[in-house]
């Protein structure tokens, strides 16, 4: 009857107190257990202080709750675990840790997050229930990790550093997990520095990093692939995850283009694009010029592109080959700058025509074709 009430009262001791904030003060400090006599005073008197200080202080869900593997059932005699390492998944916060009985019954589970270590209780049969509702003396742990990367449970091979696997009240086990986790594809990159699309005028520098992770923490290797773009273009892998695009663009790249990126873990590849717009540069230029058009042949539409240094009166018009001018395309005083005149070939036969620029005192001619 006393070991009955005394259990009860333990067991609802810790219950109330949160049994998260015990297990992890009584696990910890496991220096102080002796295999001779079990925890020592101080390390079973001051986890209840701390428990209660931790309850009384701590606002509610101050500790990681289990999300995923039901409470275990806390029945006050417990062997001690502890959780020196685990290989082969990314432990993130929400991962969780559970002991499983040969029945199948969680008698042990702990949120792994914070330390590099973990403590964690593997709960005994209580002997005051009539269902197994905890290991037996004899019964080997058995390590199951719930990855949340996943949205999986793992089963975990437990490597022993100290103790044994085989479960008697009031032991020690320190061991090593070891988790085979199947393969996650690296996340599509981010972009920093720049937005999705770059546009940059010519003759400037287009720069921006890219940064993958991959879900289950693989090191990737990035290559950039795009046919279009013209060799200038560098790429560098800065490994981990990150790379650089550098490109230092003339005055001939004017165009859009498409660079590819492809993060690799080995097994899965993720790929990404950013789509790259060159635009012509604002700032006058340098000579006179007269360019197009734009196609040729062409059919119908088309435009000419012309430049002016300086301020001028311009005549842009369309000729036949003997010199006789079929229609005027520009005329006016222009300003210095880059323009575009649009050619409209409705009215024009097949055949060749040129284009003549008059801008001041300078002449200057293209030609073109129209194809019916
Ligand atoms: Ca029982
Ligand atoms: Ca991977």
């Amino acid at each position: 009857m006393f070991a009955q009430l005394k259990n009860n009262f333990i067991t609802l001791t810790l219950r109330h107190l949160g049994t998260q904030a015990l297990r992890h003060h009584i696990l910890q400090p496991y220096k102080d257990y002796r295999p001779d006599r079990g925890f020592t005073f101080p390390s079973l008197i001051f986890p209840m202080i701390a428990g209660l200080l931790v309850v009384c202080f701590q606002p509610q869900g101050a500790f990681a709750q289990l999300s995923h593997f039901p409470e275990p059932h806390n029945t006050g005699s417990n062997m001690s675990v502890l959780i020196a390492e685990v290989r082969g998944v990314v432990v993130v916060e929400s991962t969780e840790l559970a002991l499983f009985t040969p029945d199948s019954i969680v008698a042990g589970a702990t949120v792994l997050s914070g330390d590099p270590s973990w403590g964690m209780a593997a709960w005994g049969d209580d002997e005051f229930t009539e269902e197994i509702d905890g290991f037996n003396t004899g019964d080997t742990l058995r390590f199951v990790l719930w990855d949340p990367v996943r949205e999986t449970e793992l089963p975990a091979e437990a490597d022993v550093e100290q103790g044994s696997l085989l479960w008697r009240v009031n032991t020690f086990t320190a061991v090593k997990l070891v988790v085979s986790a199947p393969d996650l594809p690296p996340t599509p990159p981010e972009w920093k520095e720049i937005p999705a699309d770059v546009k940059e005028e010519e003759g400037s520098l287009i720069e921006f990093r890219i940064m993958g992770r991959d879900l289950n923490g693989d090191s990737l290797n990035i290559t950039f692939t795009s046919p279009d773009l013209p060799d200038a273009v560098q790429f560098t892998d800065h490994g981990g995850g990150s790379g650089t695009f550098r490109w230092l663009t003339t005055l001939t790249d004017s165009g859009s283009y498409t660079a590819h990126f492809t993060l690799s873990d080995g097994i899965f590849d993720t790929t990404a694009r950013v789509g790259i717009k060159v635009i012509d540069v604002v700032s006058n230029p340098d000579y006179y010029n007269l360019k197009g058009p734009y196609p040729n042949p062409f059919n119908v539409q088309a435009r000419l592109r012309f430049e002016l240094p300086d301020d001028a009166g311009v005549t842009l018009e369309a000729l036949d080959l003997l010199g006789r001018r079929i229609t005027v395309l520009e005329e006016g005083v222009y300003s210095p700058g880059i323009y575009y005149a649009h050619i409209d070939a409705t009215k024009f036969g097949s055949g060749s025509y040129l284009f003549r620029l008059e801008a001041g005192d300078i002449q200057q001619f293209t030609m073109g074709v129209v194809v019916r």
